[in-house]
């Protein structure tokens, strides 16, 4: 059908053309116009909810005229695009990022977009900063991987590339946390309660999508042959459609396209179950359509097995292809050409099934020869790894899964046949070879399919997030893939983060700071941060560090307001001390290998050493020499089901009961718990910290992005030697981050002498479980104790923490003994972050493994 309006039909069109709104003026205009059509109502009637949804739908509607524009731009000039694929989104807030993005550098200095928009919400009787707290957060991801994603699309956006995120548009996302009597309960988030006014809804789109059904192959050229085409019969359809979110790019008139597919029963009239007169049935079932899309999965770096997820993914890349091979045939290139027309980005093993999709289109519906589009399928995607944890590794049963997805099974038996066929040939006999790559588990109970090993073979480049993850990856849980196909199919791109959020964003008046003195007022450096190793010459000028130093404390004062609001009131950071109270900050998903236990473990060794000094009769101020003032902040959540996280978060919060209210030792230690992290509370976090934790056993934490966040921030690091923290290291020097503990190439060797040959545990943390076994802490730390005494300590807090807290003390001394040279190393880290913007992370991708260009305006 046409649905273009006719030529005659074009002027009138244009006479009218919509318009953005381009000073505060025309913004107030377009703001009391939502206010009295969109939400019906009035200066008599509006609250800060209001103001923020009218706000958003006047920003919405500038993003979506430049929106258009850019779609048009990108399908005229017919470039490549890019599809980045990902389960998780973690967006959190989305006005303030478009206020900040909004910013083209056509302003007066000093006069950003932003502030006219803040000065004309003033003038309607509203305080930014309230409007902008109403936003609920879009939390549709766990932790890094999720985050990750989000950063990236800012980036694609920010350096002009045509890309489009696809992912789910969950009803619930990530529970919301409430600490009750020291533990985690979750809590549903049901985060579209208002209407979303960042998402077009686009109903007038409706992908059909099948599950179930059998294979019927009587049409087939070959009969019994499963690689000429053949035909899947579903037995169940859903219908999947998008919901579009613009992602506006900074000082660009490009704005890209987040699709995030939504689950809804097909009107399709169901004979069968009507005329058996079960009316009611079929209702239940239609119902059951919806609950597809309805919750996001809440854990990070573990795989669960449910059908339901591998349901999501399926919906979720059969909807994405459709899209994708929908728009491609538009174009009207021929099938050869599908690799230089579209790149698509695998984010982790969840969205593999695409790969499976394309060789099903090509070979079933397109009627390709199997070769012919097996060569395009794996030309077209890239997979990116981003664990090496065996329970993180997704496998799915072959029964379950050929239950489900019947066709797709066939699809990759055959590809394992192909592959196999190609092993063999460059191996001939290697038997062991053959089953230790093959895409079929056979060794298990049951067949498993590894959906690692199918993304490796159906992608042209696989990725680590950064150097040591990606050696890793070549030498444990790939290695026999390198031997097959070389080293070179097989590459890095380090993590970034975008500097729009977590600088300018989380922390405007470090931006400020940074603009005025390297005399950058447009704020270019966010997108050329080379520019902000211009700091490095005033990282030991006394006026200069002092304005630093006032940064850091306006932020911290920050974070104990948010602080004090989450505990309803009670005074839990003192005020009057805090300029001489280091802040050390651990925010992240609540995990063993990320260690939080031995942070609380450090806590807990902290305060016994305290109060054995004043047991001694030393004075309290004595004391406080040797142990300055200090508070310990974790933050994060356990996946529901993860018990030993679950206690890890108890203990900290029965510690932080004890220490709090321990008069004695006169405040000088703190331990908080800062309940449901997420990314809003995030950007208020991070900037707070002078100290953060990413202590991971060595070899675990793939990359980390927090780390960075903080960095950025002008916060230091204390950590191992594990994931992004290494190239951190090359770049703000060694003098500026306090690193500790053993090295990932040394982890096998502990696992195997704590197995084999146990030694006594280093007397710090002796003394730190005897106390924790004495009942000291509100609750049962058993199981936790013994994973360390008992049970082989697989995440080595015993190796690790006695240089931990020797580090922690080292901290300790510069921190308080020597402010000059802590805040040079914190101006120095920030002068030296730039390489961990997320827009050189992309414009690697674009280079290496898309081949994408960016498309001027
Ligand atoms: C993770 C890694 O654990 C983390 O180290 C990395 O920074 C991110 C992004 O690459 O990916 N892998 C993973 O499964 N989750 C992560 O956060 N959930």
């Amino acid at each position: 059908i046409d649905t273009m309006i006719p030529l005659q039909s074009r002027e009138i069109w244009k006479k009218h053309g919509v318009k953005k709104f381009e000073d505060a003026d025309e913004f107030q205009s377009k703001f009391i116009q939502h206010v009295e059509t969109t939400l019906a109502r009035s200066l008599y009637n509006c609250d800060d909810l209001a103001a923020y949804q009218a706000t958003s739908q006047s920003v919405r509607d500038n993003l979506v005229i430049d929106w258009n524009k850019s779609q048009q731009r990108q399908t005229a000039r017919d470039s490549k695009r890019v599809y980045y694929l990902s389960l998780e989104f973690l967006m959190g807030r989305a006005l303030d990022n478009a206020l900040i993005n909004s910013q083209d550098g056509t302003e007066e200095p000093g006069v950003q977009k932003r502030e006219r928009i803040k000065g004309a919400i003033d003038q309607l009787g509203f305080k930014l900063e309230d409007v902008l707290e109403q936003e609920p957060d879009a939390a549709l991801g766990n932790g890094g991987l999720g985050r990750l994603a989000a950063c990236f699309i800012d980036s694609m956006a920010t350096g002009d590339y045509p890309a489009w995120g696809y992912g789910l548009r969950y009803q619930y996302g990530i529970f919301a946390q409430k600490i009750i009597e020291g533990y985690q309960v979750e809590t549903p988030d049901y985060w579209l309660n208002f209407t979303n006014p960042w998402e077009i809804e686009r109903s007038e789109i409706q992908v059909p999508i099948n599950f179930y059904g059998y294979v019927d192959r009587s049409g087939s050229e070959s009969g019994d042959s499963t690689l000429s085409a053949s035909k899947w019969i579903g037995g169940e359809r859903v219908i999947a459609v998008p919901y579009d979110m613009p992602i506006p790019g900074f000082k660009t008139e490009n704005v890209n396209n987040l699709r995030m597919w939504s689950a809804r029963p097909t009107t399709e009239f169901d004979f069968a179950k009507f005329n058996s007169g079960d009316y009611k049935n079929s209702v239940e079932q239609q119902q059951r359509a919806e609950s597809i899309t309805a919750v996001l999965y809440p854990n990070d770096n573990f795989q669960e097995g449910k059908e339901l997820r591998l349901k999501q993914q399926y919906f979720w890349c059969a909807a994405s292809l459709h899209d994708i091979v929908r728009r491609f045939k538009k174009s009207k290139h021929s099938w050869e050409e599908f690799p230089n027309q579209v790149a698509i980005q695998l984010n982790d093993t969840h969205p593999t099934l695409a790969i499976v999709e394309l060789q099903r289109i090509l070979v079933d519906l397109e009627h390709l020869d199997w070769h012919k589009a097996w060569d395009i399928v794996t030309k077209t995607f890239a997979y990116t790894n981003h664990t090496v944890m065996q329970e993180a590794l997704e496998k799915w049963p072959v029964g379950l899964f050929g239950h489900l997805l019947p066709r797709h099974l066939e699809i990759i038996y055959d590809i394992n046949w192909f592959f196999l066929k190609f092993v063999e040939s460059k191996f001939p006999r290697d038997v062991d070879l053959l089953s230790k790559v093959s895409i079929i588990e056979e060794a298990s109970q049951e067949r498993q399919i590894r959906m690692a090993f199918l993304a490796i073979v159906g992608s042209h480049k696989v990725n680590g997030v950064a150097e040591l993850h990606s050696e890793l990856i070549k030498t444990t849980i790939f290695q026999d893939f390198v031997k097959i196909y070389g080293p070179s199919k097989f590459t890095n791109v380090t993590n970034g983060i975008t500097p729009r959020r977590w600088l300018k964003q989380a922390n405007p008046k470090l931006a400020k700071l940074i603009g005025d003195t390297i005399n950058d007022p447009q704020d270019d450096f966010l997108l050329n941060m080379s520019k902000l190793t211009e700091l490095a010459k005033y990282a030991e000028d006394a006026d200069f560090q002092t304005k630093w130093n006032d940064v850091k404390q306006f932020n911290k004062l920050r974070l104990a307001d948010l602080i004090e609001k989450l505990y309803e009131g009670e005074d839990v950071i003192n005020r009057d001390h805090i300029r001489n109270t280091l802040f050390d900050i651990q925010v992240k998903r609540i995990h063993e290998y990320k260690r939080q236990q031995m942070n609380i473990f450090g806590c807990i060794y902290r305060y016994l050493s305290i109060k054995k000094l004043l047991s001694e009769g030393v004075p309290i101020n004595e004391v406080e020499k040797k142990y300055p003032r200090r508070v310990s902040i974790f933050g994060g959540k356990s996946a529901p089901g993860y018990y030993m996280a679950k206690l890890i978060i108890k203990l900290i919060n029965s510690v932080s009961d004890v220490v709090n209210h321990d008069e004695e030792i006169n405040n000088i230690l703190k331990v908080v718990f800062i309940p449901d992290y997420n990314v809003s509370k995030a950007e208020t976090i991070i900037p707070a910290s002078d100290l953060s934790e990413h202590i991971s056993t060595a070899g675990t934490e793939a990359s980390g992005t927090s780390n960075m966040k903080f960095v950025m921030n002008g916060g230091l690091i204390i950590g191992t030697v594990d994931g992004a923290n290494v190239e951190i290291t090359r770049e703000v020097g060694e003098d500026n981050i306090f690193l500790f503990g053993n090295l990932a190439e040394n982890v096998d060797e502990l696992r195997y002498q704590h197995q084999y040959h146990p030694k006594p545990l280093p007397e710090e943390l002796e003394q730190v479980l005897q106390v924790v076994e004495s009942g000291t802490f509100d609750g049962d730390f058993k199981p936790l104790v013994d994973s360390i005494r008992h049970h082989g300590d697989y995440y080595l807090v015993s190796d690790d923490f006695k240089s931990y807290v020797q580090t922690q003390s080292l901290v300790d001394d510069v921190y308080h003994k020597n402010k000059k040279e802590w805040l040079k190393k914190s101006i120095l880290s920030v002068a030296n972050v730039g390489f961990f913007s997320s827009d050189r992370c992309i414009q690697e991708y674009a280079d290496e493994i898309w081949n994408v260009e960016p498309l001027n305006n």
